[in-house]
């Protein structure tokens, strides 16, 4: 019993030691976890709109640099954002069978694979000056007018 006591003792002792030498532990807070300002200043963020079908960016364009595309799904239907580099006129990509743009015969720079209606996923991607399209790979969708110009200046 006075064993037992003794031990709590040293127990309650070595924590309020321990407690009082830790280092305070707000900085490291801080460090693991940046505030989303810092995020917002290290690179541009655009939001670009899925509907069922068509794709639309906040922002016709960006500086070259980090982009963050923040892809959100308004429409039913699953969809992709495909960010494909090219001077060629947005509606007119090389098509595979009709019914989607060849990417073996694009410059992708970074896509997001399907994700479902209601979902909002993100992608960051550095970007050179240039013209991009932004645009849904999903069989048929490119076609039916899932696509946008995005400038890079
Ligand atoms: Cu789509």
């Amino acid at each position: 019993m006075t064993r037992f006591t003794a031990l709590v003792a040293l127990v309650v002792m070595s924590i309020t030691i321990l407690a009082c030498s830790a280092p305070t532990p707000s900085p490291v807070a801080a460090t693991s976890t940046p505030p989303p300002s810092a995020t917002l200043a290290a690179s541009t963020r655009v939001a670009v709109t899925f509907k069922d079908f068509s794709v639309a960016s906040s922002a016709p364009s960006a500086k070259a640099g980090d982009v963050t595309f923040e892809a959100k799904n308004d429409g039913k239907l699953p969809h992709q954002l495909v960010i494909v580099k090219s001077d060629l006129d947005p509606a007119a990509l090389p098509l595979h069978e009709q019914k989607e743009v060849d990417e073996s015969k694009v410059q992708i720079v970074s896509r997001i694979p399907d994700f479902d209606s209601a979902q909002t996923k993100t992608v960051t991607a550095k970007l050179a000056p240039g013209k991009y399209v932004l645009l849904c790979n999903v069989p048929s969708h490119y076609t039916s007018g899932m696509f946008t110009a995005f400038t890079v200046n």
